[in-house]
Formats: structure tokens, C-alpha cells, sequence
């Protein structure tokens, strides 16, 4: 037996000893387990079997009202020492934790089976991808990670070969509140999630696995693990050119992922292919350019809004083999959400008869968890052990006003600078409030496993010499007229930005420079056919000097917050755009 499967071994038998499950199942991915389960859910109720003619093989699952999004309030990173988890993280010395979660786990899978999940994030072949285990007590966490990651004997052959993987144990506990935590604990390669069932908090190859505990390992061994999608823009002569984006939670990130081009560009051969809708890992390659691969191997996507007009890929690839999760329900058992034009809602997420009083059908972080390979758009690029050569990364949040739709970052330093101080508006994907601003580095405010500051300084010692590193830019589709109405069309229309960045890689188009960065020139930027209101375009790529002022000031002080920690290039480069403004 290797050391590692020994190691599995022992650890296995140490949780069962602590959690005391009556059996523990050893998953393999197949389909007849998989089969197993759903049947197992089927009859406790944790799964309804969704209208078989329309929607064969889809199953809904409704979960515990109090139980329905990320909680980044229970969430901490458990390093040694305080100040490497950053004013950032919330953080709970590693002991502490440790005694805590002992506590909870103590017996909480008594009469319950506990599945051993080997998991591998990324292809299963590739040298970017790394291994993790999940043990947990909820069977639709086995079905949703058989679904998000390659899962089973591939992955355990591969953790057999490793030196190491990542431990995440994981119980729904009673799904009390007051009994949730989600700890990570790095400097372990461990993970410990308690009384939540939730995807964010329970799928541990997701944010706990594939964000907060690689992004630590990231650093330690010179790549980078974010919060962005990957999509393939194919031009007219064939050539495609990959594009990482990193935009908070329920941004948008899976339409831009599975975009459709506006039909001019459709008639014109332009293709979107779809390398991932949320996890990029990256590295730089032996030619020095960023290479990217999606960890994930499904998607956990916000069903709400997916629409055939929004996002038809992704509504196309709902039609089979989906996992729902807290959707309403037609009449004729069909999932339905908010957004869609057809069908009315029967009942609700919760499972009452639909009753408007009580709020939307579906709960607005209502989810779907399909296949990579079912979407349309999928491109077997995704499946690549080198992965996909990056030509831009963006970054891009949620702002009524002040952002302009687009902006280039100068170099690699300025464009660390424009994620690092990326801001937002909060939205459901979170417990709390929505609408807020709040800064949201490179989108990774909930999800970087380190102190921000050792993070931007990790993001800027990839500019060495022979890197061939991505442009940089920032967007922003969510523009807001003074009477409330979005001022940029959006969804497939954003390829237009999309083709301007692209023609900035290949240098053929020059661009304006202005102190935030440079934006596109009068005409270069593609609206035919549009019909937006004369001056929009003005109002879209305004630079409103005086409001980018009071901002950099802004970006001081939370710079500030971080201390000496804070690189000194990007103190410089704030200066230096400050006085420009000034
Ligand atoms: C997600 C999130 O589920 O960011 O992707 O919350
Ligand atoms: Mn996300």
C-alpha cells in the first residue's frame, strides 16, 4: 500500500472513530452508485424527481430554509500566526478550531453513512490539477461533488501516486446556525465544515478546496488559484484566444462564460467556447505565457435570471442530468425560477403553493448543478493536462455609476492594482445585505485562504523577465442611467468589449490614456446595429476625474488597513495616478 492511501487509511478510520457513523462507503464515481444514491434520496425526500418527459434523469432538492447560501461570517482560515490569515479573513487560532470542531463532530454521524470521496481538481492527467478526499454524511454532497469534480477510483489512483491531498471533512450536523463553521486550516491542507448543506459551504472542492486552501498552496509553489471564469473568443479566422474573468459571486460570471454572439458576429464565424464559469488556475509556462485550467468539472450556477435570452447555453444544458436546488416547481413538475418567460410556479423553493406574498418562487441563490459537458459551448480545451493560454484576464464588479464599461490597465503593476482594488455591490450569493459596495479584490474577498497584502505581492512577482502576461482590463456592464434603466445592453453584446480588448492584445487598435487607464477611442468599440440613445457611449467611457479622485483616497485607506504588508509598487502606483488626477 503507498503512503498516501495509508495515510487515507488511518485518517478515515480516526473520523469514524470520532464521528461514530453506522457505515462508511467508499465512493467510486460509477454510475450504479450514483444510481444507489438517488434512489436512497428519493425515498428519505431529499430528492423530488422532476418531470421525467421534460426533464429526464433532474432531481430538486430543497433545503433547510436558514441553509441557502455561503456564510462568510462562520467562514475562517486557522493559520499559526494571526496576521497570515489578513484583516481580510475572519480567523480562529488552529487549536481553538480544532477543539470546536472536535466538539460538533464528537458522534454527529450516529446512525448515519459516511462517504470517502477522492477527488481530483482539475484533469486527471494534468500536472496544474491537485487531489483532495471529502469525507461527509449527506449523500447530495456525493452527488453534487460526482457532478463539480472527477470523482472516484481515477482521482484515488492518482492520490495513491501523490505525496499529498487535501483533507476536507464535512457533516450536516443538525444544520442548527449557531452549530455552522467552515474552517480551513492551510497550513494542514485541511478542511472542516459543519451544519450546512449548502454547495459553498458543503461541495469542499469548490471554494474551500479549489479557492481558499489552493490559493495558499498557489503561493507557495508560484501559480495562481481565482475566482474567474476562462472562455475561448474564435475570431472569423480561426484564431481563438483565451480570457480569464474574475467578477464577484452572481456578477454574471457563467453568462459571460457560455456567451452567445450577437447574430452579426454569428454570420460573421465569431465562436465563444466554455473552458469554466468560476475557478481558474493558472501558471506560467515554459514560454512564459499564463496557462489556465477550470479545476471544476460541472457547474454550480445561479439559476434565477438563465433565461433562453440571457444565457441559452446554459438553459439548453438543464434539460437532463441537473441536480436543482431550491427552484419553484410548474404545475407539471418542471423547475421553475424568476426569469424564465414560460410556465407559472406551482409551489415554491420552501415547497408551499406558490403564493407571490411570500416572495420569488425561487429563492434568489436558487442553484443547478450540471456537467461541464453538457453545455453546448463546452470545448474539449477544458479537458487539456497544459491547459489554455491566457491572452487578457478582466476584472469587472457591479457599479450603478462612476466605472466606465471598460479601461486597459498600463502594465501588469497597474493592473494588479485595478483587481486588487476591484469593488462591488454585495448580492444573494452571500447571507447579508445586498447592495452594498464593498471592495472585493480580484473578486477573492470571500475566498482568499491568505492575508490580502502577501496575496497582491504574490500577483505582482509574476511580471519577471520573459513573462508574456496577459493584458489586463476592467469592466463594468452594470452602468445605470440617472433614471434607473442600464445603460449597456449586456449578455452576447459584451463580446463587442470582448473584440475592442482583443484588438488591444493583437495592437490594432490604439486607445485613449487617461489616469485609470486607457479606454477605448470614439468609433473603435463596436455598436452597430445597437441603437443605443446618442451620448451613451460618452456616458459609458466618461472618465469623471473628480469621482476617480475621491476613489483613490478611498483605495488608500484600504491599502492602509493591511499595513507594512501592503507592496510598495502598489502604494506607488496609486500615488502616481492620484497626482495625475489631481
Ligand atoms: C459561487 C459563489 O457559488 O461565488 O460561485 O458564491
Ligand atoms: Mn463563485
Amino acid at each position: 500500500m503507498s503512503s498516501q492511501l495509508a495515510a487515507l487509511n488511518e485518517w478515515v478510520q480516526s473520523v469514524a472513530k470520532l464521528t461514530q457513523p453506522e457505515r462508511i462507503q467508499w465512493c467510486d464515481g460509477s454510475d450504479a452508485e450514483n444510481r444507489g444514491l438517488i434512489d436512497l434520496m428519493l425515498g428519505t425526500g431529499d430528492l423530488i424527481k422532476l418531470n421525467p418527459d421534460t426533464h429526464p434523469n433532474c432531481y430538486l432538492h430543497r433545503s433547510h430554509p436558514s441553509d441557502v447560501a455561503r456564510v462568510e461570517h462562520l467562514t475562517f482560515v486557522c493559520t499559526t500566526r494571526e496576521e497570515d490569515a489578513g484583516p481580510n479573513n475572519h480567523w480562529m487560532a488552529p487549536a481553538e478550531a480544532h477543539a470546536k470542531m472536535n466538539a460538533l463532530y464528537d458522534g454527529c454521524m450516529r446512525g448515519r453513512t459516511m462517504y470517502v470521496i477522492p477527488y481530483c481538481m482539475g484533469p486527471i492527467d494534468s500536472p496544474l490539477s491537485r487531489c483532495g478526499v471529502e469525507i461527509t454524511d449527506s449523500p447530495y454532497v456525493v452527488a453534487n461533488m460526482r457532478i463539480m469534480t472527477r470523482m472516484g477510483a481515477a482521482a484515488l489512483a492518482r492520490i495513491e501516486r501523490e505525496e499529498k491531498f487535501v483533507r476536507g471533512l464535512h457533516s450536516v450536523g443538525d444544520l442548527n446556525p449557531d452549530r455552522r463553521f467552515i474552517m480551513h486550516f492551510p497550513e494542514e491542507l485541511s478542511i472542516q465544515s459543519f451544519g450546512s448543506g449548502y454547495g459553498g459551504n458543503a461541495l469542499l472542492g469548490k471554494k474551500c478546496h479549489a479557492l481558499r486552501i489552493a490559493s495558499y498552496q498557489a503561493r507557495n509553489e508560484g501559480w495562481l488559484a481565482e475566482h474567474m471564469l476562462i472562455v475561448g473568443i474564435e475570431n472569423p479566422k480561426g484564431d481563438t484566444h483565451y480570457v480569464a474573468a474574475a467578477f464577484p459571486s452572481a456578477c454574471g460570471k457563467t453568462n459571460l462564460a457560455m456567451l452567445i454572439p450577437p447574430e452579426g458576429y454569428r454570420r460573421d464565424g465569431w465562436k465563444v467556447w466554455t473552458v469554466g464559469d468560476d475557478i481558474c488556475w493558472m501558471r506560467p509556462g515554459a514560454d512564459g505565457r499564463l496557462y489556465a485550467i477550470n479545476p471544476e468539472a460541472g457547474y454550480f450556477g445561479v439559476a434565477p435570471g438563465t433565461s433562453a435570452k440571457t444565457n441559452a447555453n446554459a438553459l439548453a444544458m438543464l434539460n437532463q442530468d441537473a441536480i436543482f436546488t431550491n427552484v419553484g416547481v410548474t404545475a407539471d413538475n418542471q423547475p421553475w425560477w424568476e426569469g424564465l418567460p414560460d410556465g407559472t410556479p406551482a409551489k415554491d423553493w420552501q415547497g408551499r403553493d406558490y403564493d407571490a406574498k411570500n416572495g420569488p418562487a425561487a429563492h434568489p441563490n436558487s442553484r443547478f448543478t450540471v456537467s461541464a459537458k453538457q453545455c453546448p459551448s463546452y470545448t474539449a480545451k477544458a479537458e487539456d493536462p497544459q491547459g489554455v493560454p491566457l491572452s487578457a484576464i478582466v476584472f469587472g464588479g457591479r457599479r450603478e455609476s462612476l466605472v466606465p464599461l471598460v479601461f486597459e490597465a498600463r502594465d501588469w503593476t497597474h493592473g494588479v492594482l485595478v483587481g486588487a482594488s476591484m469593488a462591488s455591490e454585495t448580492t444573494a450569493a452571500a447571507t447579508g445585505a445586498v447592495g452594498i459596495v464593498r471592495r472585493d479584490s480580484m473578486a477573492m474577498k470571500p475566498f482568499a485562504g491568505y492575508n490580502f497584502a502577501d496575496y497582491f505581492a504574490h500577483w505582482l512577482s509574476f511580471d519577471q523577465p520573459g513573462a508574456q502576461l496577459p493584458k489586463i482590463f476592467h469592466v463594468n456592464w452594470f452602468r445605470k442611467s440617472s433614471d434607473g434603466k442600464f445603460l449597456w445592453p449586456g449578455f452576447g453584446d459584451n463580446l463587442r468589449v470582448l473584440e475592442w480588448m482583443l484588438k488591444r492584445v493583437d495592437g490594432s487598435v490604439d486607445a485613449v490614456a487617461t489616469p485609470i487607464g486607457n479606454l477605448p477611442k470614439a468609433g473603435d468599440l463596436n455598436t452597430a446595429g445597437l441603437g443605443l440613445d446618442a451620448g451613451v457611449m460618452e456616458e459609458l467611457l466618461h472618465v469623471d476625474r473628480e469621482g476617480w479622485y475621491d476613489v483613490m483616497e478611498n483605495i488608500g485607506d484600504y491599502f492602509n488597513g493591511f499595513g507594512e504588508r501592503t507592496p510598495t509598487a502598489l502604494k506607488t502606483e496609486l500615488q502616481k495616478i492620484t497626482a495625475q488626477l489631481a
